[in-house]
């Protein structure tokens, strides 16, 4: 079985991102270390701050972003770096080459209950002539992340990465080594499994509505099948069982904050995940466009989330559509 940086370089990755991602990986292992430690390590429960998103912040939540940010900012690849646990971007080496944004520990509401939760990441280069530290280098749209992936912390530990190539997944081994378990991920292109918080179905718009009534109307509904239906609440999960079997996972827009576009955060999980799902062949989508397309104008702005299976995918597009 092949090291990560051992496969990355055979595949004639660039060296800086291949350190960069080593980088990462640091972190992760020892974010990984912490949440194996659980209750034993004290690390549980909430904290008494809420983050810029007017969540409260748990434990675990401060703990992995202190940790990737410490790790990263020691690395002078870096220029900066913005999560969604700080109110503003923290910049390093201002002759840095790269942007890294993060959601440190995605799903966190999971970690007391012990369900997996995530790490998710998004590498964009310092566009060429910024001289002066400013949030405005960060708004690049997704296409031009140069890498993304998350860290899956379930019973194994489980990088899925893309530099734009496909999309590979590598398990962290005993030794401490990330090693490649999955190589170039595609995700079938139909599926039976969805998975939406349907608690929220009377807040939704009436195209969302349709579509989900659709699915539970089963074999005898216009779908002609009979659907199964997850909800883990840790977008990482969701996705990690997207590319490992397929399906669909949508967290939409809804009248609960009718001014924010959905609950998910675009540089932090939109982003990232929908490089990763088109980079398997599947599609990530607000419902209306290509979530990678948007044009950020906030490092911390809300996205509406539909991604998966293709043929899912595009059904549930057409509800949104006028044609
Ligand atoms: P977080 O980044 O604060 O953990 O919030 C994001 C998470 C996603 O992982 C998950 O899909 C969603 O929130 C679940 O939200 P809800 O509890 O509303 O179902
Ligand atoms: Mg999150």
């Amino acid at each position: 079985m092949q090291l990560l940086s051992n496969y990355l370089k055979h595949h004639d990755t660039d060296l800086e991102l291949v350190e960069l991602i080593d980088t990462l990986m640091i972190a992760c292992k020892e974010i990984a270390l912490q949440l194996r430690e659980g209750a034993l390590a004290g690390i549980l429960g909430t904290t008494n701050d809420t983050n810029v998103q007017g969540e409260t912040q748990k434990k675990l939540d401060v703990i992995s972003n202190d940790v990737l940010k410490k790790v990263l900012l020691d690395n002078p690849l870096v220029r900066g770096l913005a999560s969604e646990e700080e109110d503003d971007p923290v910049f390093g080496n201002p002759n840095g080459r790269f942007l890294v944004t993060f959601d440190p520990l995605d799903g966190s509401s999971n970690i007391d209950i012990n369900v997996s939760v995530g790490t998710i990441f998004s590498i964009l280069e310092a566009p060429e002539g910024a001289t002066d530290d400013n949030v405005d280098m960060f708004l690049q749209a997704g296409r031009k992340q140069v890498a993304s992936g998350y860290v899956l912390y379930g019973p194994s530990a489980v990088l899925a990465l893309t530099t734009g190539h496909g999309v590979n997944m590598f398990t962290l081994a005993h030794t401490g080594d990330f090693l490649l378990t999955r190589e170039n991920v595609k995700i079938p292109e139909e599926t039976k499994e969805f998975a939406i918080n349907m608690s929220n179905h009377r807040f939704w718009e009436p195209s969302m509505r349709n579509y989900v009534d659709d699915l539970l109307k089963g074999a005898e509904g216009p779908r002609g099948k009979n659907y199964n239906m997850r909800w883990i609440a840790s977008m990482v999960a969701e996705v990690h069982r997207v590319l490992t079997r397929g399906g669909i996972f949508t967290y939409p827009w809804d009248s609960r904050e009718p001014a924010k576009p959905g609950k998910l955060r675009l540089m932090y999980e939109g982003n990232p995940m929908s490089l990763l799902i088109e980079q398997a062949g599947g599609i990530s989508s607000t419902c209306y466009s290509d979530i990678l397309d948007i044009q950020p104008d906030h490092i911390h702005q809300r996205v509406s989330v539909a991604l998966g299976s293709r043929e899912e995918v595009e059904t549930l597009l057409q509800y949104h559509c006028d044609c």
